[in-house]
């Protein structure tokens, strides 16, 4: 037979098993018997030490990283039953970003019965450092004009057409910093893989970038000389910089000599000369030889005696005509039609000489140039300080432009009209 209970029977049973239940499991069955514990059993830095060390009864933390700890890992532990807490509002561990300076990290713990307690750790990011110089800067082919300084930011390099390309030595002030080079990612103190540089005006970027992020940027401006051509016309950058005592000789009036020079030709340009009128090139092309001409040849009604040095050259070039002549024992006869020449018809010529009519390209050699009228008259000479005018046909130059090196590319030596040498 089945036994039936009342409805309102069932819920009573139901109540008194809850109770049973509940006083059974030892949960307190009023508020005061739940935990008050508010105190941290663990505080800890993944990344550092905190101070004072932890005791539950301190609240107060700080800690110290260096710049580049740009977060710290916070792990706390409550220590009473059932309590809970948050580090700045998320659960244990939390990550925590760092700015520069103090940062304030709150650990809240809330006890089982609600009550809040707060320790509060302050973490210094030390901050980073603004050292963002360079202490070397350098190419491997190019001076720096002015010389390297950490402080000066801006350098220009004479190259010539020959450099195509260079690499750049930088070095770092600070270990903390960081290199770019023409936005590269660069190390400290290694040359860079080679830039290519253009004919004209090429600017190359050492980015320094510090620790806390501030940026100093050194320029180097490289000048690469253009290849002459021969047509008449003295373009930017044609003979190299055109600056006096470089790739250009200024002589009164705004007659202006360029010079360069290849592997295969050397190359000579006059401006602002009447192109009827002759110019010239005495060339020594073995200073140290000792051997050649001591007295020139007569043209238009100059020439030297003594010549400045042992000359083995003569090139006399204008409009319509020019020849060349070398010395062996005595001067030889004319070659006229050497290499190629052309003017613009009135001021400007540009000639080619093969440097294979000097028996090859010298490592070094000495010139001096000027122009003649076809009754004589000299006008831009080069050195500047040399006779002019009516110098008649044993005049006495002591001055003339030495290359002590035609291999040199950059330096003072390997720009034509540079070096000049005064004879006592
Ligand atoms: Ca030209
Ligand atoms: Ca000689």
């Amino acid at each position: 037979m089945k036994l039936l209970i009342p409805v309102t029977d069932k819920l009573l049973i139901a109540v008194i098993a809850l109770m049973i239940a509940c006083g059974g499991s030892g949960t307190p069955t009023d508020e005061s018997e739940y935990d008050s514990n508010t105190d941290l059993a663990v505080l800890t830095l993944a990344e550092t030490a905190i101070s004072p060390d932890f005791v539950a009864t301190t609240l107060d933390y700080t800690a110290t990283v260096p710049y580049t700890t740009a977060a710290v890992t916070v792990t706390a532990t409550a220590s009473g039953s059932n309590a809970t807490l948050d580090i700045n509002g998320e659960n244990s561990p939390h990550v925590v970003s760092l700015t520069e300076g103090d940062n304030l990290i709150v650990i809240t713990v809330t006890a089982e019965d609600g009550t809040e307690k707060s320790y509060n750790l302050t973490v210094n990011r030390t901050p980073g450092s603004t050292e963002n110089r360079l202490s070397g800067l350098s190419l491997s082919t190019g001076i720096l004009n002015p010389s390297f300084s950490q402080d000066l930011n801006e350098y220009n390099v004479l190259n010539s057409n020959s450099v195509t390309s260079v690499s750049v030595t930088a070095t770092l002030v600070s270990a903390s910093s960081s290199l770019k080079i023409n936005e590269v990612p660069s190390s400290s103190g290694i040359p860079s893989s080679g830039i290519t540089t253009s004919v004209g005006k090429n600017v190359i970027t050492a980015s320094v970038t510090a620790e806390n992020g501030s940026i100093n940027n050194y320029i180097i401006n490289i000048y690469r000389a253009g290849l002459p051509i021969i047509n008449g016309s003295i373009s930017s950058n044609e003979y190299g910089i055109h600056t006096d005592k470089y790739n250009s000789g200024v002589c009164p009036a705004s007659l202006v000599w360029y010079m360069s020079w290849d592997n295969t030709n050397l190359y000579v340009a006059v401006s602002t000369a009447d192109v009827n009128q002759a110019a010239l090139i005495y060339i020594d092309k073995n200073p140290s030889a000792n051997t050649g001409a001591s007295a020139g040849f007569t043209y238009d009604g100059s020439s030297f005696s003594p010549l400045p040095f042992k000359a083995d050259f003569v090139a006399y070039f204008k409009n319509g005509y020019r020849e060349y002549r070398t010395y062996n024992s005595s001067w030889s006869a004319a070659t006229p039609a050497f290499g190629s020449y052309l003017d613009n018809g009135s001021n400007v010529r540009e000639v080619l000489i093969p440097w294979t009519l000097l028996g090859g390209r010298p490592d070094s050699f000495s010139f001096f140039v000027y122009v003649v009228s076809s009754g004589g008259f000299v006008t831009g000479q080069y050195p500047t300080g040399n006779p002019s005018g009516s110098i008649g046909t044993s005049a006495v130059y002591k001055r003339y432009c030495f290359v002590s090196d035609t291999n040199k590319t950059t330096e003072t030596e390997g720009f034509p009209f540079h070096n000049q040498i005064v004879l006592p």
